[in-house]
C-alpha cells in the first residue's frame, strides 16, 4: 500500500526553471522516482541541452522546452507543444523565479514590476494554461515554489517578498478553485538552499552566511536534494487530500524566534 501512495512513475512532470538549482533539484527527485520531467529554460537552448543530459545520465526520462513563462503567447505554444510531444502534463512545479537584492528605497519601479512579473504573474499565467487540461482530466498536481519570504521580510528583498508572499495566497485561492476538479494546489517554501541564487550571501565570512547558520535551527545551509521528498509527496496520491498548504523545507528557521549568536 504505502509504495503506491507516493509512486509517480509514468507522470509527467512540467518544472519551469529546472535547468539548474531547486527547480533542477525537484525535478531530479520527481524523475529519479520514476517521473518524465519536461525541463524548461529560457536562458538558451544550449543550457536546456545540457541540463537535459545530465537527467539522462542518470536515466530519468527528460525533455527540454525553452520558453519564457512570464509570456502568455509562448507559454500557450509550449504546453501544446508538449502535450501533443510528451503527453498530458499531470504535475506542475512553478518554480522558475528572480531575485533583486536593493533597498525599497532605492529599488526602479521597472526592477520591482519584473520581479512580480516573473516570480507571481508567471506561476499564474503557467498554471492558467496547464490546469485547463488537469480539470478536463479531472486531476492534476500544482506545486508552487514559495519562500521564508512568504512568511518573514528581510532587508533588500522587498519585490521578492511581496512576490512571494502573494504566492502563498494565489496558491491558496488556486486550490479553492481548484480542488472540486479533484486538482490539489500546495507550495514549497525553501528555506536557505546552497545555489548560485544564494552563493553571493552564502561565501565563507560573509556576514549573512554567519546569520543564517545561527539562524537555523539545523545550523546549515540546505542541500537542494532535501527538496526532493516534499516535491514527491506533493506530487503523488499520498497529497491527495492536501490542499492549499505550504511545506517548509527550512531546517527549522519559521520554528523559532532564534538564538544569540553566542548560544549553542
Ligand atoms: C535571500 C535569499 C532568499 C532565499 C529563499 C529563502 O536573499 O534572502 O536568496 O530569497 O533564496 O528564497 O526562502
Amino acid at each position: 500500500m504505502s509504495s503506491s501512495l507516493f509512486n509517480v512513475e509514468g507522470k509527467i512532470a512540467l518544472v519551469t526553471g529546472s535547468t539548474h538549482g531547486l527547480g533542477m533539484a525537484m525535478a531530479r527527485g520527481l524523475g529519479l522516482a520514476g517521473a518524465t520531467i519536461v525541463v524548461n529554460g529560457n536562458s538558451s537552448q544550449e543550457k536546456i541541452d545540457i541540463a537535459v543530459s545530465e537527467y539522462k545520465k542518470e536515466g530519468i526520462k527528460a525533455v527540454g522546452y525553452k520558453f519564457n513563462v512570464s509570456d502568455e503567447h509562448e507559454v500557450i505554444t509550449a504546453v501544446k507543444k508538449i502535450e501533443s510531444e510528451v503527453g498530458n502534463i499531470d504535475i506542475l512545479i512553478n518554480n522558475a523565479g528572480i531575485i533583486k537584492r536593493t533597498p525599497l528605497l532605492e529599488m526602479e519601479v521597472a526592477d520591482f514590476k519584473e520581479v512580480i512579473d516573473i516570480d507571481l504573474v508567471s506561476p499564474f499565467i503557467v498554471s492558467k494554461h496547464v490546469v485547463k487540461g488537469m480539470v478536463e482530466r479531472k486531476q492534476g498536481k500544482v506545486i508552487n515554489i514559495c519562500s521564508m519570504m512568504s512568511e518573514l521580510g528581510r532587508n533588500s528583498v522587498g519585490a521578492y517578498a511581496a512576490a512571494k508572499g502573494g504566492l502563498k495566497m494565489l496558491t491558496q485561492n488556486m486550490a479553492t478553485e481548484w480542488a472540486k476538479y479533484n486538482i490539489q494546489v500546495n507550495g514549497i517554501g525553501p528555506g536557505y538552499f546552497a545555489t548560485s541564487q544564494t552563493e553571493p550571501i552564502r561565501v565563507e565570512g560573509h556576514p549573512f552566511n554567519d546569520f543564517i547558520i545561527n539562524r537555523t535551527p539545523a545550523a546549515k545551509w540546505g542541500d537542494p536534494n532535501d527538496l526532493a521528498g516534499a516535491a514527491i509527496f506533493l506530487s503523488s496520491k499520498a497529497s491527495d487530500f492536501v490542499n492549499g498548504h505550504v511545506v517548509y523545507v527550512d531546517g527549522g528557521i519559521l520554528a523559532t524566534i532564534g538564538k544569540p549568536s553566542n548560544e549553542d
